[in-house]
């Protein structure tokens, strides 16, 4: 691949990066053309299956696919207790810092022990095999170890992000029926507390199915315990239920591993599934080979486990390779702009995972804060949530990375579980693009008709073949499954990104065409911010949309009619804004709210957004013919 050359702006790698990478792009890239299948079977392979497989894909039942069938495995078995029996016992797999600088770590010895005697109490209050439990706190190791209790029992677990409020987190116990919710008391967000608890008092009051409340002490500020619901977490744990008690149920590979809750075109959140065996060999084999990991390592990847970002690479990834893993609670630049640059010395961080978002804001404070730290023990960067802009790629590359540690920018989706679009140590790069499909990743840009497009020319980006770590169905609802992503073009999973591929075949990620809006990253939908204004009295309708913004990638702008009797003014809009934060959470705060006299319609009665944002950004807002004025 080195030896073409490519067309604009390239960096290529070194011969030191290229020497150490775990994969050897050419041969790998090879194989998996050949024969997708067989690749993510050897991969497979090196995990521990209990049950061997019978069949790799089932594809009997489009888009219903199955992996490894037959086979029966437990993700938590091959994340903690595989490292148990070697050497690595007394590895760290993970290192914690919070935001008032306390410090804890675990090894795989320590971990897999508080994950085990976590499963232990989780099951004597009655959580089985295929129930929901909820998690709902900030990055803290408990989060960790709750989800892989729950995995260990093959309880399905749902992480709310912490940074989610009352309506959110209702809805999500509502839908996915918890039994059992684990929250913390608070976290701390740039030295202030988070109520977490006091949200999931009131979400509770209308949550019906849950029984019991585990309560994990972090900020220690007092807090409301309901008699006979609420239990402290650290009490719990020093009970004789809570022994080391291997407490592990092996799974069918197609077991459900979690749900978690992601904003789509219309209507509530929808609960992706992931299982045990696919996802397990999807999240493996892309960290291995993507983020190069060797055994000394310290990675750091700096998303919320709230987010998949986490999951797939917090917590799955990581334990699958016996890393070590570095979670920091709180702010980069809390309390000063220097707080990452100091931690990646402190650490000796290898490897660091973060979002354009973060990049952009850090970028604002000057070199001066970075500069004064030693980050030469970077080897790698990484980017993830929405495309990086050249000016932040290129400052990345330079003030942090010395143009020595080469930028993995991984497009991929909650849906998608794994890394489908992007680079390894030995891919020549161009900022802003996440290159090439990952080894066994058929990915396509189409046009109107599934068509591929001409280079360079805009269309929608599909995946041509299905990849083991994919969703396996909406919960509750295998109908919206099907119509979002599969009814589009028969056999074409459906992105909702639109994208180009240029003429070396490098593919350039432009953005969300549905209703989906990435603020610094974190993914919301047009309804949720426009059903939490409509439960404002005041507002009779409200459109939300998502326009370009400096930091955070794009902002939300919300157009509101209001009821007869209210009256537009600045403490109303003002008060529509914390409403949102209330209901959705701080991070769906809207940034700008007009109060308008009419909103544009199809003759149905739909929202046009697309001419609201059209003429926000004053351009041409194409086809107006449906518009009903
Ligand atoms: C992992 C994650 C998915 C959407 C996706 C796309 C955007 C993610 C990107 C990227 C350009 C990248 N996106 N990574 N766009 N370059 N490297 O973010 O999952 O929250 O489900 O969002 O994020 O628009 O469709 P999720």
């Amino acid at each position: 691949m080195a030896e073409k050359k490519l067309s604009g702006e390239v960096y290529y790698p070194s011969k030191e990066v290229l020497e150490y990478a775990n994969a050897k792009c050419e041969s790998l890239y090879e194989f998996a053309s050949k024969d997708p299948v067989a690749f993510w079977e050897s991969e497979a392979k090196n995990l521990y299956w209990s049950k061997p497989w019978t069949k790799v894909l089932d594809d009997s039942n489009k888009p219903f696919y199955k992996w490894f069938v037959g086979a029966e495995t437990n993700i938590a078995y091959n994340c903690l207790d595989v490292h148990v029996k070697t050497a690595r016992r007394n590895k760290l797999a993970l290192i914690w810092e919070g935001e008032n600088g306390e410090f804890r770590s675990f090894s795989y010895f320590a971990l897999h022990r508080e994950t085990c005697r976590f499963a232990n109490v989780l099951r004597s209050l009655g959580v089985k095999k295929g129930d929901r439990v909820t998690l709902y706190m900030g990055r803290i190791p408990e989060l960790m170890i709750g989800m892989l209790a729950c995995a260990r029992i093959g309880a399905i677990h749902s992480v709310v992000y912490g940074g989610f409020s009352v309506e959110a987190l209702h809805e999500r116990l509502e839908d996915s029926q918890s039994k059992v919710l684990i929250v913390a008391d608070g976290s701390f967000q740039r030295g202030k507390i988070v109520e977490l608890k006091k949200i999931a008092d009131e979400a509770l009051q209308r949550a019906a199915t849950v029984e019991s409340v585990l309560v994990v002490k972090r900020t220690g500020h007092q807090i409301n315990m309901e008699f006979g619901r609420d239990m402290w977490y650290h009490e719990l744990m020093n009970l004789p239920i809570a022994n080391n008690n291997e407490c592990l149920e092996m799974v069918d590979a197609e077991h459900p591993l979690f749900l978690l809750y992601t904003s789509g075109t219309t209507g509530k959140p929808k609960a992706i599934l992931h299982t045990h065996g696919g996802y397990m060999v999807g999240t493996y084999t892309t960290l291995k080979y993507v983020f190069d990991i060797h055994e000394e390592d310290r990675y750091w990847c700096a998303a919320d486990p709230g987010w998949i970002t986490g999951h797939s690479y917090i917590v799955y990834g990581p334990l699958l390779n016996g890393a070590t893993s570095f979670m920091y609670e709180g702010a980069p630049n809390y309390p000063y702009p220097h707080r990452w640059w100091q931690m990646i010395e402190k650490y000796g961080i290898n490897i660091l995972y973060t979002a354009p978002t973060a990049i952009r804001g850090l970028m604002r404070f000057g070199d001066a804060w970075p500069n004064r730290y030693n980050l030469a023990s970077l080897r790698l960067l990484g980017s993830v949530g929405e495309p990086i802009n050249p000016e932040a790629w290129r400052w990345y590359y330079k003030v942090i990375g010395k143009e020595r540690c080469p930028i993995m920018d991984t497009w991929w989706q909650t849906e998608t579980g794994m890394f489908m679009i992007t680079p390894m140590p030995c891919t020549p790069l161009k900022p802003g693009s996440g290159t090439k499909p990952f080894p066994g990743i058929v990915a396509d840009v189409v046009d109107e008709n599934g068509n591929p497009v001409k280079p360079n020319e805009e269309g929608y980006l599909v995946i041509k073949t299905p990849w083991p770590s994919m969703l396996r169905t909406i919960w509750n609802d295998p109908d919206r499954y099907v119509n979002q992503y599969w009814s589009k073009y028969p056999g074409m999973y459906m992105t909702g990104d639109s994208a180009r591929k240029d003429e070396d075949g490098y593919f350039w990620v432009i953005g969300r065409v549905d209703d989906v809006i990435k603020v610094s990253g974190y993914r919301l939908g047009t309804a949720e911010i426009e059903s939490a204004l409509v439960s404002h009295p005041a507002v009779a309708e409200a459109a939300a949309i998502g326009l370009p913004h400096e930091l955070k990638g794009n902002a939300i702008h919300c157009f509101v009619l209001l009821k007869t009797g209210y009256e537009k003014s600045d403490k109303l809009v003002d008060e529509l804004k914390q409403h949102v934060a209330h209901e959705v959470g701080p991070i769906a705060k809207p940034e700008h709210i007009e109060i308008v006299d009419s909103l544009p319609k199809t003759r149905s009665g739909k929202i046009m957004r697309r001419v609201l944002k059209a003429r926000a950004l004053g351009i041409d807002p194409g086809n107006l013919s449906t518009l009903e004025e």
